[in-house]
């Protein structure tokens, strides 16, 4: 039966391949919600910088799946809008120092920036506490920073120095600090250890969720389902989160996913759309949805809506794919860090001066860190320092195999 299935003349028709190769890159498809990070109202802007005033988000930042969404209004102080401002270009500032370091060649291997896409790990950090938990995918300089680690920490990891969050020996897609379970280079992989993290958040009956972030390309994974299928069944508080950059490597999301609705991909999980760009919708969404996730509701899967202006990684240019102009237009239209300066001004939250202030705070930070990391050692060349730091102290198995017999390390 199957063999005769084999030989119809159907199945053994020459693939479809040509025609997806033939056919013609498809325009970034329309969005409902838009990546605008500007265009939001504000009442009255009280002048001390910790007192609350109210802040209406523009009308497209969320888009709702079986679920009410959240409000459109947020209460935000001017040191906090400050601190948001910071952490983003501090970010970006923290990349763009790493790209440098890589094109000198003092960086090797894997590194991938997540230029673009600040806003998601900012308001993500705003919105949770250290007792929360997150864990992404490889691109996770931002959240490590933010998650409780120093410019230096992650600098000094990429170089692969002794001061670096992973002592050195992780390098850019393996950092970890408390509350931040990396840093994972398997595409998906961590999507199911995210909802066991939140899964043992319940087991323990504390009041907290943790964020499993991916992107566009790993959506497509079976173990993403699977992981839905168990955290909806026993409504573990895993927030499910899609960092939709728009492209896997050098792969369009329209031409990978037959359904581009990542946040309606739970079927049987509520989903929220929200603007990736624009930090305030992210940590209001982010609040919401952990508020969602520890009232005993269950999982929530998220869709950040957001662009990714380098290469996939170090050795992409990045422009093969797309055009320049798409770049271009993202950049100088929707950019979140801009977006967030733009109605600072409008506001009068700060002046132009005092932003060009926090921009020479952030500038100064980093350049600072990176020369401490450059001058932060190498670990220390021999076997023992390779079989530490893998295991917590006292959870160590007897011995860890080395690539042959004799290097067979025994705890
Ligand atoms: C299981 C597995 N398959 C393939 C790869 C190679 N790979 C690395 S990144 C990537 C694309 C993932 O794209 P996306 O999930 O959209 O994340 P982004 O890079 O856009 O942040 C692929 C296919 C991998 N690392 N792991
Ligand atoms: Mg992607």
């Amino acid at each position: 039966m199957l063999a005769r299935s084999l030989r119809s003349p159907r199945l053994l028709a020459a693939p479809l391949r040509s025609q997806f190769v033939a056919a013609a890159p498809k325009p970034l498809s329309l969005r409902t919600v838009t990546t605008d990070a500007a265009s939001a109202s504000v009442g009255a802007v009280p002048s001390d910088a910790e007192q609350p005033f109210t802040v209406t988000l523009p009308n497209e930042v969320f888009e709702a799946y079986e679920l009410d969404a959240p409000s459109r209004q947020l209460e935000v102080t001017k040191s906090q809008l400050r601190q948001m401002y910071f952490h983003m270009t501090s970010i970006r500032r923290m990349e763009m120092a790493a790209d440098s370091l890589y094109k000198q060649k003092k960086i090797r291997g894997f590194c991938h920036l997540s230029t673009g896409q600040e806003a998601i790990a900012t308001g993500i950090e705003h919105a949770i506490t250290k007792e929360d938990a997150v864990i992404t995918a490889y691109r996770c300089h931002g959240f490590a920073y933010l998650r409780g680690s120093t410019v230096k920490a992650v600098i000094a990891e990429l170089l692969g120095r002794k001061d670096g969050i992973a002592y050195g020996k992780g390098g850019s897609m393996h950092m970890f600090c408390k509350g931040f379970y990396g840093g994972n280079g398997i595409v998906g992989a961590q999507v199911p250890v995210g909802a066991g993290i939140a899964f043992a958040m319940k087991y323990e009956d504390k009041p907290n969720t943790c964020f499993a972030l991916y992107g566009d390309g790993a959506a497509n994974q079976g173990q993403v389902f699977e992981a839905y299928n168990m955290a909806k069944l026993w409504d573990v508080p895993v927030v499910f989160a899609c960092e939709n950059n728009k492209y896997g490597m050098g792969t369009a999301s329209n031409r990978a996913s037959a359904l581009t609705e990542y946040y309606k991909r739970g079927q049987y999980i509520p989903g929220l759309k929200v603007n990736g760009m624009d930090v305030l919708a992210v940590k209001q969404a982010a609040a919401f949805a952990k508020e969602y996730a520890v009232s005993g509701k269950g999982p929530l899967v998220m869709e950040f809506v957001t662009y990714r202006y380098g290469g996939h990684s170090m050795s992409d240019p990045g422009t093969t794919y797309r055009t320049r102009d798409e770049v271009v237009n993202m950049r100088s239209t929707q950019d979140p860090i801009q977006g967030l300066r733009k109605r600072i001004l409008e506001w009068g939250v700060l002046t132009e001066d005092e932003l060009k202030q926090v921009d020479k705070e952030a500038r100064q930070l980093v350049d600072k860190e990176v020369v401490e990391a450059e001058e932060s050692p190498v670990p220390d060349t021999n076997f023992e320092t390779l079989f530490k730091d893998i295991y917590v102290p006292g959870s160590e198995p007897r011995w860890t195999r080395g690539r042959t017999a004799e290097e067979t390390h025994y705890y």
